[in-house]
């Protein structure tokens, strides 16, 4: 299944999904192998709303984010700090906290499939 979300709630519910987020949205996957789309605004000088993965399992999920890159894009640079408490982490675009993973401790860009 394909739950695409915007400034809401995507929920892939039971089953492998592509649970699709945009800025300022939620994500769930539910149980099985489910892969989390989020689609990356280049936005100049504005904040990001910061959007969240509510049940990241690094055993079966995974993520991908996909941005604009190129000659006139601004340039996107992403950062994966693990939360203080161990529980998750954070995706940083440009430093400033873009989405909340919850059960993505340890995560990193290594991880992570980039789609330009
Ligand atoms: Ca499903
Ligand atoms: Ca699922
Ligand atoms: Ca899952």
């Amino acid at each position: 299944m394909r739950a695409v979300g915007t400034n809401a709630l995507a929920d892939g519910g039971a089953g492998d999904d592509e649970v699709v987020f945009e800025e300022g949205a939620d994500a769930i996957g539910g149980n099985g192998s489910d892969t989390f789309y989020y689609i990356a605004e280049p936005l100049d000088g504005q904040a990001h709303e910061i959007s969240t993965i509510q049940d990241f399992d690094p055993a079966e999920d995974h993520l991908e984010i996909q941005y604009i890159s190129g000659e006139f894009a601004p340039e996107m640079v992403f950062i994966f700090e693990d939360w203080a408490d161990g529980q998750g982490a954070n995706v940083l675009i440009n430093g400033e906290l873009a989405i909340r993973v919850a059960g993505g401790a340890g995560l990193t860009g290594a991880d992570v499939t980039f789609i330009t």
